[in-house]
Order: C-alpha cells, then sequence, then structure tokens
C-alpha cells in the first residue's frame, strides 16, 4: 500500500487512493497476507475509488498476536495515561475532521453537509469523552468484619475484537475503541466491506500517537475475516453492530468459548404523535429521525410513526412537502440534502420493499423528492424517499427493517392501542412520544419496549448516556461510563483476611 499523506487531504479521491490496500497492523499498514484486494465502489457513481485489503484467518493471527503483545505494556499504564494518550489522539482527528467527512461521503453514500460532516464531528468529541475517564476505572471495598478487608478492583479483559457496519462507520468505531482503549485493553477491529477508508485513516491517525499493536484494523468480507476474529483464541470480548442474523452467529461462536459479547442490532422505531404536539417541532423531528439524508439507514430511523387522527392528514402531507423540497443528488455537493443507498445488495432489498408496498391494496407509497438527473450519476443507487399509508401491521413494510428511505405513517384513536401496536414487533430499540401532556409522556415512556425513549426530541448522541435495545435490538449497552467499565472490564473480587 501507498504511503498516507502525513497532512489532512481534502480531495476524497486522492485519499482514497492512498490508503488503498492495507490493514492496519502492529502500528503499520500492510497489505493482507494472501495479497489479495476488493474494490471500494462510489455509491453515487458505481466506480472504484480504491482498493481494500481482503483480510482472512492468516491477517486476523498477525493482528491479534501484536494486540495480544501489546496489550500487556497498555495494561501496566496507569489508566489516566491511557486516557491522555486516547486524548492526543483525539485531539490529531480534530484537525482531519474535513478530510474525514469528505471520505465517507465518498465510500457511503451519505451527503456531506446533513451527515457525513455531522458524524465526523462526533468522532474526536467520543474519544474525549471517554479518554477523561480513566481515573473512574476503580473498584469498591465491601465491609465484612474488623479484621477482613474486601475490595474489588476492575482489570481489562485482553484483546477486544471490534466488528462494526458501513452506516455510521466511525463512529460506531469510536464508541467500541475509545472505552475499550481507556480500559486497558487492545483492539482489533473488523471494518464493513462497503466503508473501509475512513476508519483505516483514523486507525492510521490513532496509531501516530498509541503504542504499535494497542489498536489495529482489518478489512475484508464477513465470513473470511469476521468469523475467524471471533474464534481466535486469544480474543477475550466481541463487541458488534449490524444485522440480527449476523448478531446471533457471533453470539453462538463466542458462547463456543464462552466469551462476552455487546450486540447492537437492528430496530422498528415507533414514534407516536398526539395532536397536542408542537405541530412544527414534531414534523421536524420525524424528518430527523427518519434520518432521509442518509436514505434511511439508521436503526433507529422512526419507520412506525403514528399520529392521532385530528393531525393525521396535516401531518402526512407536511411531511411529504418537506421530503419534497430536499435536495437529492452527488454527495460531496454541497447543496445536496440526500445521498444514496450503500450497495447494490441493499439498494435491491430496499426496492423489494416498496414495490411491495405499492402492489398492497389499500396501501399508497408516496414517492418524494426529485431523482438526481445529473449524467454522471446515473448508475448512483439512489432511491426516491416513500411515505406509506394505508398498510396493515401483518405488512413486511411493517414488520421488517427496511434500513431505506421508507416510512409508514398510520392513524390512531385511542392511546392503550397505540401503545399495544408500538410494542408488537420483535425490536426494542428507540421510541418517541411526541406530545405536552407530562402524564401521556410518562406513562408511555415507562411502558414502551425499548432501550431509548425520548419525549418531545428525536435521537442526540450523548457518549455519557448508555445507548442500546432490548429484544432482538440487541444486548448490553454502548457509551457511558457504566458500559465502560461492564463490558470493557472484569471486576475482581479480592477478601484479605488480617487476623
Ligand atoms: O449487515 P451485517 P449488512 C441491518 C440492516 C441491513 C442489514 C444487513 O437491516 O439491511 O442489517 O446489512 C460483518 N462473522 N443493519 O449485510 O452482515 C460484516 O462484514 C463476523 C443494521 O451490512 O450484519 C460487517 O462488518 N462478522 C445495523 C458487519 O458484520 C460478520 C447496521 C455488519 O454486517 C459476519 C448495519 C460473520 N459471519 C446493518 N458476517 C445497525 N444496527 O445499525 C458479516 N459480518
Amino acid at each position: 500500500p501507498a504511503a498516507a499523506p502525513e497532512a489532512p487531504c481534502l480531495d476524497p479521491f486522492a485519499l482514497a487512493r492512498a490508503l488503498s490496500g492495507a490493514h492496519l497492523i502492529g502500528g503499520r499498514l500492510v497489505p493482507a497476507r494472501s495479497g489479495r484486494v476488493f474494490p471500494v465502489v462510489n455509491p453515487a457513481t458505481g466506480e472504484a475509488v480504491a482498493e481494500a485489503a481482503d483480510g482472512d484467518a492468516a491477517d486476523v493471527e498477525a493482528a491479534v498476536s501484536d494486540a495480544a503483545r501489546a496489550q500487556k505494556d497498555w495494561a501496566k499504564l496507569p489508566a489516566r495515561k491511557r486516557g491522555a494518550l486516547v486524548a492526543q489522539a483525539a485531539a490529531l482527528i480534530r484537525t482531519h475532521v474535513e478530510e474525514l467527512s469528505r471520505l465517507v461521503a465518498l465510500e457511503t453514500g451519505k451527503a456531506l453537509r446533513t451527515e457525513s460532516r455531522v458524524e465526523a464531528n462526533n468522532v474526536a468529541d467520543i474519544f474525549d469523552f471517554f479518554a477523561g475517564l480513566g481515573g473512574e476505572i476503580k473498584g469498591e471495598t465491601v465491609p465484612f468484619g474488623p479484621e477482613v478487608l474486601n475490595i474489588t478492583v476492575r482489570e481489562p479483559l485482553g484483546v477486544v475484537g471490534a466488528i462494526i457496519p458501513w452506516n455510521i462507520p466511525m463512529m460506531l468505531l469510536a464508541l467500541k475503541v475509545a472505552p475499550a482503549l481507556v480500559a486497558g485493553n487492545s483492539v482489533v477491529v473488523k471494518s464493513a466491506e462497503e466503508a473501509p477508508l475512513a476508519v483505516l485513516r483514523i486507525a492510521e491517525l490513532m496509531n501516530r500517537v498509541l503504542p504499535a499493536g494497542v489498536f489495529n484494523l482489518l478489512s475484508g468480507q464477513g465470513p473470511e475475516c469476521g468469523a475467524p476474529l471471533v474464534a481466535h483464541k486469544l480474543v477475550k470480548k466481541v463487541t458488534f453492530t449490524g444485522s440480527v442474523e449476523t448478531g446471533k452467529l457471533i453470539y453462538k461462536a463466542a458462547a463456543e468459548k464462552l466469551i462476552p459479547v455487546t450486540l447492537e442490532l437492528g430496530g422498528k422505531s415507533p414514534m407516536i404523535v398526539f395532536a397536542d404536539c408542537d405541530f412544527e417541532k414534531t414534523v421536524q423531528g420525524a424528518l430527523t429521525s427518519m434520518r432521509f439524508t442518509r436514505q434511511g439507514q439508521s436503526c433507529t430511523a422512526a419507520s412506525r410513526i403514528f399520529v392521532e387522527r385530528p393531525i393525521f392528514d396535516r401531518f402526512v402531507e407536511e411531511m411529504a412537502k418537506r421530503v419534497d423540497a430536499m435536495v437529492m443528488g452527488d454527495p460531496l455537493d454541497e447543496k445536496t440534502d440526500i445521498g444514496t443507498i450503500i450497495s447494490p445488495g441493499q439498494f435491491e432489498k430496499v426496492k423489494t420493499f416498496i414495490e411491495e408496498g405499492r402492489a398492497t391494496a389499500g396501501a399508497t407509497g408516496r414517492a418524494c423528492s426529485a431523482m438526481p438527473t445529473d449524467a454522471a450519476l446515473k448508475k448512483g443507487l439512489f432511491i426516491q424517499p416513500h411515505i406509506f399509508t394505508g398498510l396493515t401491521k401483518e405488512s413486511r413494510l411493517v414488520r421488517e427493517e427496511i434500513f431505506g428511505p421508507v416510512t409508514c405513517i398510520f392513524p390512531f384513536d385511542e392511546a392503550e392501542a397505540v401503545l399495544a401496536e408500538a410494542n408488537d414487533t420483535e425490536f426494542g430499540l428507540a421510541a418517541s412520544v411526541w406530545t405536552s401532556n407530562l402524564k401521556i409522556a410518562l406513562t408511555f415512556a415507562h411502558r414502551i419496549e425499548a432501550g431509548l425513549v425520548q419525549v418531545n426530541q428525536n435521537l442526540v448522541v450523548q457518549p455519557n448516556l448508555s445507548y442500546g435495545g432490548v429484544k432482538a435490538s440487541g444486548l448490553g449497552k454502548e457509551a457511558s461510563l457504566e458500559s465502560m467499565l461492564e463490558h470493557f472490564t472484569h471486576k475482581k473480587t479480592i477478601m484479605v483476611n488480617m487476623s
């Protein structure tokens, strides 16, 4: 692989080429042991912009054994010193925010202005938050009697394997790597096939500051590179964000080794809108939560919206009007609001859902926003956002995670019935309630089955607040001090008899 540029590089095409063909193992950019690569494709044009190293078990072996060696000295550093190094790496990331924004926009098709820059701006903040928690990795003294001293200490787990998806790759990397490192673990990340570049740049930047081997990153396919990482005997913990199906495979593989896992999986998040809501704020909340700007590729997207009947028609109209006004186009263009779908596979999946919805008797699927007309984008993976009404709860569009720009809106008349409908899903990631009635808000907050319920707002990312789903949406939490302690350390009990 070519050497990565020292200074920030604002030409994402040049940066993509410079980062081509590399893993980051033992502090260095190295090619796959097999020499194999796979193309990284710009989803807005269908053109290959770089190659990524195609990792397999041999690369996993190299990365994990380096990580295991490096972890021993890393764990001996005082936690606050580890935090200080992570903070130094965060400062370096901060000076590269604009280049990272452009690079992630190029590889994922997420619009630069509305999505990619927002993500890039959060990354250093997440590292900084955990960097400051070094001093909080501590235990307790537990009384027994005057002659016994019971104490607990928090110890790192060893090598952590982290497997990330493509929708917000940099942020999901930060939420896993930052707490793992500060807690004294070393990390091997397997990036998503579709988005290996921006996270590789982050790994390269961080490795300028961190000791070699502490933070390694591999690119490759799930079964060939991700599975051997999970199965490796020196990997003592796996943290994963992705699909329910892959989450189950990882859970089973981890069970074979009896190691802990954290799983952040899909969602089918309800948004419940009462007639007494602040209408303007609520419509805006639905748009932001649906992440049409990211083509709906968000696990917390408000993909089922229930609106109290008196404001139902007005709500649907207003949403459609506002999505119509959004500009779909080249993700790197500052004028663009909505980018592309990530890959041909996801594109087909979303199209199938839309066609199924359109063919459903009694349902209306309103296509909003105009397709881009630029000839250079004719092979781009653009899909018009769709707002469906009239679907029944048996529809696959209502039950399954689409992960595309599709939302289903339903009218409701009665609070108890809508609560039951909101909970009638295998998922339990996020939910929101929009009302000015405190009693309703709190009742729903208590009774909705989800890891996160918000009242009169949509997702605000806060690294100091636990985040994670219940039911099929996952296992364990990310973000927050408590998640760092619970998921990246174990508590050792020491009992000293002084008699
Ligand atoms: O997910 P996968 P995909 C959902 C969303 C989407 C669907 C499929 O509904 O349509 O999942 O997306 C790695 N062992 N979400 O195919 O396969 C893979 O290489 C170890 C929701 O992208 O789960 C990638 O790095 N690893 C989600 C990561 O798992 C394996 C975000 C995710 O890929 C593996 C993304 C294996 N056997 C998709 N197989 C969210 N919660 O936000 C694959 N991988």
